[in-house]
């Protein structure tokens, strides 16, 4: 598999639009597991993340060696704290919150990381993930006990990714959270994505189709879908 950030920069480079599904390992219902694999198969998704707030260990290695039997897609870890690392995956976004003002989060979880990424194989993504206001506290929020950025704010969101582009992350990552009630900003998306290089991802609270596609013709490289797929497998 050829190298997944460089594969990213050359979708980005030929404005080839990518797309990946969040799951949540702690909300997979084991037993339909391949009635998933197969919907997943059927869609036009380009990378699987996988995080959630909550999730142990054993059950991320055996959902990813399920999904490797039957996805030919690139695994990447989305995880929310140390613990949630599996060798099994092909890559890691690293995340450094660079909305918030926690070093736990900004730096200490990072080194806390190493010794288990050192004895894996993962691809390390190092990636600038933004948290923007979405209408009401989310999961990150709290478990991070960050303030979101204001929503209206695009200089301050432009300002913040230029900061995280040149601090060497190699891509950025605006996140109104999972299930938000408002997803971020097109013109937030437009903003940031006209003043990086970095490819942009784009989450949280993107429920159909036509805000995938408005996400993208905003500027996003790749958009993540979560709550969406996860409430209708049909969702493609
Ligand atoms: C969350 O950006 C992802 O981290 C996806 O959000 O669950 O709202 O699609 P949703």
């Amino acid at each position: 598999m050829m190298n997944i950030y460089n594969a990213i920069l050359q979708a980005k480079t030929e404005n080839r639009k990518l797309l990946a599904i969040l799951l949540d390992p702690d909300k997979i219902v084991w037993k339909n597991l391949e009635h998933l694999i197969s919907k997943i198969n059927q869609s036009p998704a380009t990378h699987i993340f996988i995080g959630g707030s909550h999730v142990q260990n054993n059950i991320l290695n055996d959902l990813i060696i399920r999904l490797k039997q039957k996805i030919n897609l690139p695994i990447v870890l989305f995880p929310g704290n140390p613990s949630q690392i599996s060798a099994k995956a092909d890559a890691i976004l690293f995340l450094s919150l660079i909305s918030g003002r926690n070093p736990d989060y900004l730096i200490k979880h990072q080194v806390d990381a190493v010794p288990i990424l050192k004895k894996t194989q993962l691809e390390i993504i190092s990636t600038g993930y933004m948290l923007i206001e979405s209408g009401s506290e989310t999961a990150v929020a709290r478990v991070s006990n960050t303030k979101p950025l204001n929503r209206n704010n695009n200089d301050y969101a432009m300002h913040t990714a230029q900061a995280g582009e040149m601090l060497g992350h190699k891509l950025i990552y605006l996140e109104a959270g999972s299930g938000a009630k408002q997803a971020v900003p097109l013109e937030m998306i437009k903003k940031v994505s006209e003043n990086i290089e970095i490819p942009l991802i784009v989450g949280g609270g993107i429920i159909d189709l036509q805000s995938i596609q408005k996400a993208y013709e905003a500027g996003a490289d790749l958009v993540v879908i979560g709550t969406a797929f996860e409430k209708d497998i049909n969702f493609f």
